[in-house]
């Protein structure tokens, strides 16, 4: 790893006074660790923090880390890194920086607004303030991020709603722009009854109900999914087994993460403590 990036994860700050060479060096020596990862990333042993969307909130992201280091914790980012807070440049470089620090340690999962390469959206002032040579390059880095978290004590961790697989290797299939990889990075829940309940008319995401989440995690196995990305979810929904947490104060002061011992069988969101940071 260039010394470079190590000194950004001592010192975040040094995130906001990147050269464009730099960014681009460190865009290059991204894509080559998102290259060996998979969809679907398995987490094991330990304790593990997830954080919800940051979205231009470098403080959000710097304190998780200074509360919860690296390599002691795995950092599990359920994506929307960039647009609607104010340093959405410095977020995503000192994201990749610790990437490259520790590969195994953090991840960095795949939101829609990852994905403004293939599905673009209104606004997204981070996207629209690059020059086109930078804008390529995000796009097409941001496009190889991973898609899903799943552990051995029952829980899956993605963006926003369930794919509908069949199983949670199936997850690995998934094509980038898919109608499965549309329902994780754009798919918001309902309270109530009902599978797929079609697109909000406003939003375009597609919304599903309670009998869609019981269906699709017993077929993954899963007890407990760990998503963001509507921040006006409620935190708890389907029986307490899915858990919405966000973590940028760019929509509402509150910023939540979720504590997840991976040595103890989860049932419910109950047994995930969730903090504000
Ligand atoms: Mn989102």
């Amino acid at each position: 790893m260039s010394g470079r990036y190590e000194r950004i994860v001592r010192d975040p700050d040094l995130a906001l006074a990147l050269t464009k060479e730099e960014i681009k060096d460190l865009l290059l020596e991204a894509g080559k660790v998102f290259e060996l990862e998979q969809n679907l990333i398995p987490l094991g042993s330990g304790r593990a923090i997830f954080v919800g969307d940051t979205h231009g909130d470098f403080d959000a992201t710097k304190r998780v880390i200074a509360k919860h280091p690296i390599p002691e914790n795995k950092v599990v980012f359920l994506g929307d890194y960039v647009d609607r807070g104010p340093q959405s440049m410095a977020n995503i470089n000192y994201l990749l920086s610790l990437k490259l620090a520790y590969p195994q340690n953090l991840f960095l999962l795949m939101g829609n607004h990852e994905a403004y390469g293939i599905m673009p959206f209104y606004p997204a002032d981070f996207w629209q303030q690059l020059d086109g040579e930078l804008s390529q390059l995000y796009a097409s880095l941001l496009l190889k991020l991973p898609l899903a978290v799943s552990t051995s004590n029952g829980v899956i961790a993605l963006h926003g709603a369930l794919p509908d697989v069949g199983s949670v290797e199936a997850i690995n299939e998934i094509e980038i722009g898919s109608e499965e990889w549309r329902q994780i990075t754009w798919g918001d829940w309902q309270e109530g009854e009902g599978s797929f309940l079609g697109d909000d008319p406003f939003s375009g995401r597609p919304q599903f109900g309670e009998d869609y989440f019981n269906d699709i995690m017993a077929r993954l196995g899963k007890r407990v999914l760990i998503r963001s990305h509507q921040p006006t979810a409620p935190a708890a929904m389907f029986g307490r087994r899915c858990l919405t947490i966000f973590t940028s104060s760019a929509y509402m002061p509150l910023r939540t993460i979720a504590l997840l011992d991976l040595s103890r069988e989860m049932h419910t969101v109950d047994d995930l403590p969730v903090e504000r940071v």
